[in-house]
């Protein structure tokens, strides 16, 4: 796939709108400039760097934060060796602006440009990343968040939390780690039995239930910074923090407490949900939780984010209360865990709980091959299209052959699982099971992926295309 480099702007050279796709807004309320470029980073604050790839030269990148429904233009400069481009994660645009590679646009080459236009709507809790190999994994994430004029939860401040998964050398395709140390898988065994059926049990979310394939990680990073260099929040006694969690990691499912407080979950991938409180709950890649804490506590708190499947140290935020000192004291995870079974959309989900109009049941396994990933049997990009038509329901029954895994991810829409709405879904190993449904509303070409990006690297991937 060719695109013009030099050019100023590189158009989608390989994509033909249709009349019925969701028409690219022109005229932009908000403007963001992101360049992707090397750079060093030192998530330990200690002055020893390491050069990685970041948009605008820091990890995360930039918070972009805009009102519900205002028209959003980034523009992308590319000053990467490679082509790249960005995927705004869980946003229902239209499909040209949608940054899957060769799929919706033209990746952008060394030196050149592409601008993004698209209404930031419905609000809620996203992130933006590369989308092309293994990118992501150099830091090529950032948060994106659409604030909802009138909440549905009470709130005094807002503040984002962004976990990831950190290497200090370049990530290497899965087929080329080696086993038995260095590269190997990190972490736990094949823990834990199948579990069958489409119940949403406690182990649906994937806490201990499956282990994920992953790379020897160096740590594991809450805002772009080690457990040893942590971020800090100061907090009045009294004040209800809204903290937006997001798993924007390559590989890991992480599971999320507070020390001293219960979590109270309001959004599930940005989509609000009745509040629900529990002590914790665990997200794979891909995945967001909003969650209001309370602060009735006072002391020195640690929100922490420990790897399912990693012995990396914890992910760690500190709260303070003003006035206080001290270490801070993390969770104990021996509480209760959120499942999904918990979450209750506060829209109506009535319109996907009756029969489908269309049902794909796709299985979910490994190749033959180390490191390759297959839907039914075949290995994207040489795999069939999921044909849909628009105005369908269309149901998504999937079974997990594997021992690993999956947080599937549907592009340009939204799915109901169980009674919530979300993007991003675990599919646990061992023959679990997980069906999603969704309305055909969104015309174009939709990645459906999973989220550990060396499971899509490895081909778990197939387009979900609209038929005309
Ligand atoms: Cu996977």
């Amino acid at each position: 796939m060719a695109a013009s480099g030099s050019a100023p702007t590189t158009e989608p050279s390989n994509v033909t709108a249709t009349a019925q796709s969701s028409a690219v807004p022109k005229d932009a309320d908000q403007q963001r400039a992101l360049t992707a470029r090397t750079g060093p980073i030192s998530p330990a604050g200690d002055g020893d760097s390491n050069p990685t790839w970041l948009y605008n030269g820091r990890t995360p990148g930039p918070e972009l934060r805009v009102a519900e429904s205002d028209v959003l233009r980034v523009d992308l400069t590319n000053r990467l060796p490679d082509p790249t481009t960005i995927h705004w994660h869980g946003v229902p645009l239209a499909n040209p602006m949608d940054g899957v590679p060769n799929v919706t646009q033209a990746p952008v080459e060394p030196d050149g440009s592409f601008t993004y236009t698209f209404e930031a709507a419905p609000a809620g809790t996203y992130f933006y990343h590369s989308h092309v190999g293994l990118q992501l994994d150099r830091h090529l994430i950032g948060p994106l968040i659409v604030e909802e004029e009138s909440p549905h939860v009470a709130f005094d401040r807002d503040i984002v939390v962004l976990f990831n998964d950190h290497l200090t050398s370049a990530p290497r395709p899965e087929s080329k780690w080696s086993t038995g140390g260095g590269d190997g898988m990190g972490g736990g065994g094949m823990s834990g039995g199948g579990m069958s059926g489409d119940g949403m049990g406690r182990n649906q979310m994937g806490g201990g239930m499956s282990a994920a394939s992953r790379p020897d990680y160096a740590g594991l990073l809450a805002n772009g910074r080690l457990p040893s260099n942590p971020p800090e929040f100061t907090v009045e006694k009294g004040e209800r923090l809204r903290v937006r969690f997001i798993n924007a990691s390559g590989a890991t499912t992480f599971g999320v407490g507070v020390g001293g407080h219960p979590l109270n979950i309001t959004h599930a991938d940005g989509r609000p949900v009745e509040p629900v409180a529990t002590d914790s709950f665990a997200f794979g890649p891909g995945e967001r939780y909003d969650a209001v804490v309370e602060a009735t506590n006072p002391g020195v708190w640690a929100i922490e984010a420990q790897s399912v499947d990693g012995d990396e140290s914890p992910a760690s935020v500190t709260l303070r209360y003003e006035g206080t000192t001290g270490d801070p004291r993390g969770p104990s995870f021996d509480g209760s865990q959120l499942e999904y079974g918990d979450l209750r959309a506060v829209e109506s989900t009535e319109g996907l709980q009756g029969s489908p109009d269309r049902t794909f049941d796709v299985t979910l396994s490994a190749g033959r091959d180390p490191g390759t990933w297959l839907i039914d049997g075949q290995r994207f990009p040489d795999a069939d299209p999921l044909q849909v038509s628009a105005g369908e329901h269309v149901r998504l029954r999937m079974r997990n052959r594997s021992p690993v895994v999956h947080p599937m991810h549907l592009h340009g829409h939204f799915f109901r699982v169980g009674d919530a709405f979300k993007d991003t879904v675990m599919v646990p190993g061992h023959i679990g099971r997980v069906t999603i449904d969704f309305l055909a509303d969104n015309p174009g070409e939709w990645l459906f992926h999973c989220h550990n990006i060396y499971h899509l690297d490895g081909g778990m991937a197939r387009i979900i295309e609209y038929a005309d």
